[in-house]
This record gives C-alpha cells, sequence and structure tokens, in this order.
C-alpha cells in the first residue's frame, strides 16, 4: 500500500496522526466524462465521445467502489463495447498489480506491471492514492476518470446509443434523482465509507463513532426496506447497487476485519433478503468474487491483520430465496 509522490512511487500505509485517528478518503483527481457526443461533461474538458472498443475499465474485484462500475457494465449490456482489466487482489508495497504470467491479472492494453504505472504516466508530478477504477481512453492514452460515482453515471447513459446497449434501462431517472442523491449521500458517508472508517481508525473514538453512525445508518435502511423492494422507486436504481456492493462484502470482510459487529447483514430481517435480491438480478452474481474480496483485505491490511491468514467462513447464502416478490416487480432485462 502506497502513495505516489511527484510521480514516485512511496510505500507507506495511511496516515491518521494527522487527523487524530481518523481515516480520510481523498477524492478522486481525474474527472473527465465520457459523453454521447463528446460535450464535456458536469466536470473536465470535452472529447470524450462514446464509441465501441474505445474505453478501458481497470478493476479490482475486491473494490466496492470499482464493483459499482463493472454491475452498471454488466446490466446495461456494455460488456462487448467497454473491455476490463482486473488487478490481483493482493495490493502490497508496490500497490495494485498485474501478474504479466497470469491471463486473469494482466493488463491487455498498456502492458503495465503496475497500476501506478498509468498514473504517473498520464501525470508525470501526480501526487496521490493509486485508485481502481480507473476509465481509460486508449484512443488519447490518458485516464478519463478514477471517480466510481462519475463512471457509473457514464455508463447509465453515455453509451445507449451503441448496439446492444439497455438504453431503457436507466439507475438514474430524472424524476427520482433528489431522492436517489439523498439517499447516496447518507449511504455513502455512514456505510460505503463507514466501513472503513471504522476499520481504518487509530483511536477508539474514531472508531466507535463510525461504528455507531453505520449501525444507524444500516437499522434505518432495514425499516425502510421493510415495505418497499428498493430504496427508491418501485425498480433498483443506481442508490441500490452503491449500497449492494458494500453489503455484499459486509458478512465476509467488514463484520470482523473492519470490527463492524454489532450485526451481520444476515442477522437483519430485511436487508438480509435485500441482498440476496440485488444478487440474483441475471449477471450480478458473476461480477461478485468472494475469494478474491476476502483474499484482498485479509492478506493486503497488514497492519490490521499481521498474519494475513485469511479466514475460511462464513457460510453465505446469497443463493436462497429472496422473498420479496411481494413488495414490488422484479427486474427485467
Ligand atoms: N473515490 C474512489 C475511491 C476508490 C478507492 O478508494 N479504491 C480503493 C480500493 S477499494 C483503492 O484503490 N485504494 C488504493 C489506495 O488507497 O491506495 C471511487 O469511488 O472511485
Amino acid at each position: 500500500m502506497g502513495l505516489l509522490i511527484d510521480g514516485r512511487w512511496h510505500d507507506q500505509w495511511y496516515d491518521t496522526k494527522k487527523t487524530g485517528g481518523k481515516f480520510e478518503r481523498e477524492s478522486a483527481r481525474f474527472r473527465h466524462w465520457v459523453t454521447a457526443d463528446g460535450s464535456a461533461g458536469p466536470s473536465g474538458d470535452r472529447g470524450f465521445e462514446a464509441e465501441s472498443g474505445r474505453y478501458h475499465l481497470y478493476v479490482s474485484l475486491a473494490c466496492p467502489w470499482a464493483h459499482r462500475t463493472l454491475v452498471l457494465r454488466t446490466l446495461k449490456g456494455l460488456e462487448s463495447h467497454i473491455g476490463v482489466s482486473i488487478v490481483h487482489p493482493d495490493m502490497l508495497e508496490n500497490g495494485w498489480e498485474f501478474r504479466p504470467g497470469e491471463s486473469a491479472h494482466s493488463d491487455a492494453v498498456n502492458g503495465a506491471r503496475y497500476l501506478h504505472e498509468l498514473y504517473s504516466k498520464v501525470a508525470p508530478d501526480y501526487t496521490g492514492r493509486v485508485t481502481v477504477p480507473v476509465l481509460w481512453d486508449r484512443h488519447q492514452g490518458v485516464i478519463v476518470s478514477n471517480e466510481s460515482a462519475d463512471i457509473i453515471r457514464m455508463f447509465n447513459s453515455a453509451f445507449d446509443a451503441l448496439p446492444g446497449v439497455r438504453e431503457s434501462l436507466d439507475f438514474y431517472p430524472r424524476e427520482l434523482r433528489s431522492d436517489i442523491d439523498a439517499v447516496n449521500s447518507r449511504v455513502y458517508d455512514t456505510v460505503n465509507n463507514g466501513v472503513y472508517k471504522a476499520g481504518f481508525a487509530t483511536d477508539q473514538v474514531a472508531y466507535e463513532n463510525a461504528f455507531d453512525a453505520l449501525f444507524e445508518t444500516l437499522d434505518w435502511l432495514d425499516d425502510r426496506l421493510a415495505n418497499r423492494r428498493y430504496l427508491v422507486g418501485n425498480r433498483p436504481t443506481e442508490a441500490d447497487w452503491r449500497l449492494f456492493t458494500t453489503l455484499v462484502r459486509f458478512d465476509a470482510v467488514y463484520f470482523s476485519h473492519f470490527k463492524c459487529n454489532r450485526l451481520r447483514v444476515a442477522d437483519y430481517p430485511h436487508l438480509s433478503g435485500y441482498v440476496r435480491d440485488l444478487y440474483q438480478v441475471p449477471g450480478v452474481a458473476g461480477t461478485v468474487d468472494i475469494d478474491q474480496i476476502k483474499r484482498h483485505y485479509y492478506v493486503s491490511q497488514r497492519t490490521i491483520n499481521p498474519t494475513q491468514i485469511v479466514p475460511v467462513g462464513p457460510l453465505l447464502n446469497f443463493d436462497s430465496a429472496p422473498e420479496r416478490e411481494a413488495l414490488g416487480p422484479s427486474l427485467t432485462l
């Protein structure tokens, strides 16, 4: 685990000393947008037009942020238009890396050994963390975006005119945007990032504050999902997929490794069926790799798990019946 300083790699763990033991996430730096016609998006320069085969996605199957982009890519039918490279789950002294001898973890586009090479190639004086996901533009040889929240919005609509893309599936419908934004903001702060705030805290009070806020939101979500199938409206929206990638990792990793152990997702009467329901949407299970998820966290985060032993359990039951059909219609692709 490390970062680039003026384009040079340094191996160091998060510095929580200057923030009183609290983990504070750095904002993403590459914020361009792919749009249908190449016009500038909400931030960044123009010139990134949606075209088949032009963009490539770098992900880790362990990472909940990267996972969102994989889910949207699959559900929207973008697999044949946007390629993917998967880094190795072990993120150690060189950060995210490719293993050229292992086809499952090689960089077919740039032939890089380490993900940080891509960052320093496009920004030779880059200072900051080297994170997944990365959306790469093969034409210009640059990073379009390393912010998953933006990438899923691009995938939701920018490529809709390409053949085979499910343009009628809209995960950010205009009439629901303010409700989706409100749910996202609470879920981001206390759940998606909340588990990291608990897990990476080096101060007892910082940990407990994150823990309390996390479970307050999970209780609230469980109530909200008691009589509605999805978080907003009557179809899955991006709010559901953003929550899903944290929930699906929760019992295997966050409960134990990050000490988020008041309850498991499996103990919640409604969240437990909700996560199974989303998992069983066609295509989604194929984006979930519990072995790589466990391997990444328990092996890479040696300050939390110095022995690097990966737990064998728990038993997970994402395939059993969600029993939520009575609450609303199923998503048909
Ligand atoms: N804001 C980013 C966060 C991405 C992120 O933090 N990814 C983690 C993996 S789960 C990462 O690559 N961390 C490497 C590091 O911090 O050095 C996004 O949502 O895209």
